[in-house]
């Protein structure tokens, strides 16, 4: 199926409604959870985690294809000065590259991924959000939103990315462009971004309703609740 509602961005796929209903269904159970902590980061895994070498695809159903010259990243809400990057906007930003690793809800984790991009820091310091935001909310081309503490997006390891290891994201991985919010499991690391909403309040995304943690720090394996 491809779905193109106007603005040269089609959707492939269809809602993946039986793995969505298993993965709340897990969330409910608490399926994977050691009840060990690693607040203090002493290994390299978070508790409960494996690591793998190949990089898995994890989404909704829906893949979205956006050319570059149909791209576009909207920023508002409780900021100061609202912006929209076209793609040349975008890649005129100042680049950073980070290495992080991934660990994922579903207990995989895959080490050294080096991410290139706008720094989330370089975003803030341009919209400037106002002393009532407390939280920011990502949202997606395939439907998908998630939503972290602004203490979270405010930090050196989170980018807007366009690349992994020195290549474009494929579309499969959330290309053009994702955010990448290492410190957290990588639910909250919004695909095929297409707005970064600023808010004087929490809004749970699309798994923070459906039983997955709040925050979702892998080292206190806030997978649920
Ligand atoms: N837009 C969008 N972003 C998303 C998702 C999604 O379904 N849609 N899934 C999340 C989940 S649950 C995971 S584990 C990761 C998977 O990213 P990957 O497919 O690149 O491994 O993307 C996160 N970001
Ligand atoms: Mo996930």
């Amino acid at each position: 199926m491809a779905d193109d509602s106007g603005d040269g961005i089609s959707i492939f796929g269809k809602i993946k409604d039986k793995l969505i209903g298993k993965k709340q269904a897990e969330a409910a159970a608490g399926k994977h959870l050691t009840g060990r902590t690693d607040a203090g980061h002493k290994e390299r895994l978070p508790p409960g985690q494996r690591l793998v070498e190949k990089w898995p695809v994890l989404d909704l159903g829906l893949q979205p294809n956006i050319p570059q010259d149909k791209w576009k990243l909207e920023v508002e809400g409780a900021v100061e000065a609202p912006l929209v990057w076209h793609w040349a906007d975008f890649m005129a930003q100042p680049q950073i590259e980070d290495v992080s690793d991934i660990h994922c809800v579903t207990t995989w984790s895959l080490y050294d991924n080096t991410w290139t991009g706008v720094s989330a820091k370089h975003l803030l310091a341009l919209v400037k959000p106002k002393p009532t935001a407390t939280h920011v909310v990502f949202e997606s081309h395939d439907g998908y939103t998630t939503n972290v503490p602004l203490a979270s997006f405010d930090d050196d390891d989170v980018l807007i990315a366009h690349s992994w290891q020195g290549q474009p994201i494929t579309t499969e991985h959330g290309g053009p462009v994702r955010i990448i919010l290492p410190k957290l499991y990588l639910w909250k690391s919004a695909k095929w971004v297409r707005r970064i909403v600023f808010l004087e309040g929490d809004k749970p995304g699309y798994w923070e309703v459906r039983g997955y943690h709040n925050v979702g720090d892998p080292w206190t394996e806030q997978r649920y609740g």
